[in-house]
């Protein structure tokens, strides 16, 4: 068991929070089409327009820098320390022996990448061509963690080979009616022949890592994470949203605020019966409130949903981060009786994510828990007698 002053420590998501990775604007591109992603502008008139390529503007990547940067000011007032990575030259077509990609995209959202569990540091496989090498931009940072604390474990999770075979590049063009049929069954653009996972699928419950089946996490990523975190210690619990048809990352889905309370989205439900393992030991769940913007009225090259709204850091059990213009969700935390601080973040959403997304935590203080005393540890699905997958 690694020591309460390790520097690398970070449990859960609500810890009281010590040190934090910022990510940053500089060199960011537009996100290319590859096999597995097919980026489309957000407003109504513009669906059929063609999406920009190659590097974004200086202007755009300027008014992003400005709010990444005044998020880092804040935690820096709060007394945390703020660290930030080095993005690569990220303009350039990038070719592996497996497959070749216009232009990588940004470093925008270390949270995608990169977790913390406990004392461990693991680097995600990633999920689409044009994020393969992001890591590198965090490595000088996980060198550094390394060096400084001998308690630290860093795990790399095997690169899948991101060839045309490992996508169902078919699947951008199912009629909806067929979309929705084999979402249900969670089939969607990564097939499941390699371990893939995006680290933003995970939400972190002391010894108990919740992790959604989604079009950037496959179950065959799911089974690497249960056979790598389980002998550690870790129960890893998959869970499901049925009704959200473009299933990536768990951060404006299902996001834990303190022990006993997790704010869920009220679009997308939990599987049946997975709710169960949160009832049971005394959680509760609280429906974020509509967010202020439509999906339609969202930033213009923004990929994520209305639902950024909910992605909220916390920088501890009683106090928030939230996203300036969304105040129903303020007044809410604020009944939860959390400290709310707002600032504008809206134009880092064409970046792939909001204030949880863009940070990566390294240090919470506060050791493993266990949250889930009562858990009867079978799969969910097998406590239904269905298949395990
Ligand atoms: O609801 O669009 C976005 C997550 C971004 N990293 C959503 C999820």
């Amino acid at each position: 068991m690694p020591e309460a002053g390790s520097l690398v420590n970070s449990w859960n998501e609500w810890d009281p929070l010590r040190e934090i990775v910022v990510g940053v604007a500089d060199n960011a591109c537009f996100e290319p089409r590859e096999p597995g992603y097919r980026p489309q502008l957000r407003t109504r008139d513009g669906r059929d327009a063609a999406f920009p390529t190659g590097p974004k503007p200086a202007e755009m990547i300027e008014r992003a820098t400005e709010q990444l940067d005044a998020l880092a000011l804040l935690l820096r007032s709060q007394g945390i320390t703020v660290r930030r990575p080095e993005p690569p030259v990220l303009a350039d077509a990038v070719r592996t022996p497996t497959f070749e990609v216009a232009n990588q995209y940004c470093v925008v959202c270390p949270r995608d990448v990169m977790i913390t569990l406990g004392n461990e540091i693991l680097e995600a496989t990633m999920s689409r061509r044009a994020r393969y090498f992001e890591y590198q931009a965090y490595r000088k940072l996980v060198y550094e963690y390394w060096h400084a604390d001998p308690g630290m474990e860093w795990t790399v999770a095997p690169k899948p080979s991101m060839s045309d075979a490992m996508y169902r590049e078919d699947f951008w063009d199912w009629p909806l009616e067929k979309r929705h049929r084999k979402m249900r069954s969670f089939e969607f653009c990564v097939t499941q022949d390699e371990v893939v996972f995006d680290a933003a699928d995970m939400s972190r419950f002391g010894r108990d890592v919740v992790v959604q089946e989604s079009m950037t996490t496959n179950r065959t990523g799911i089974h690497w994470l249960k056979r790598h975190l389980e002998p550690r210690g870790f129960r890893v619990h998959p869970v499901h949203f049925p009704l959200d048809f473009f299933l990536s990352h768990i951060d404006c889905t299902f996001v834990p605020l303190r022990p006993g309370l997790v704010l869920t989205n009220p679009e997308r439900p939990l599987r049946e019966g997975e709710e169960q393992m949160f009832l049971r030991n005394g959680w509760e769940l609280v429906d974020a409130p509509q967010p202020t913007s439509s999906n339609d009225e969202m930033p213009r090259y923004c990929q994520s949903s209305k639902w950024l709204s909910m992605n909220v850091l916390s920088l501890s059990p009683t106090k928030v981060v939230c996203e300036e213009q969304e105040k129903p969700l303020q007044d809410l935390l604020d009944k939860l009786n959390f400290e709310v601080l707002p600032i504008p973040f809206r134009d880092v959403f064409e970046y792939g994510g909001s204030l949880h997304c863009a940070t990566w935590d390294i240090n919470r203080v506060g050791m493993v828990e266990d949250y889930f005393p009562r858990l009867d540890y079978r799969p969910l699905a097998q406590q239904r007698g269905e298949r395990v997958t």
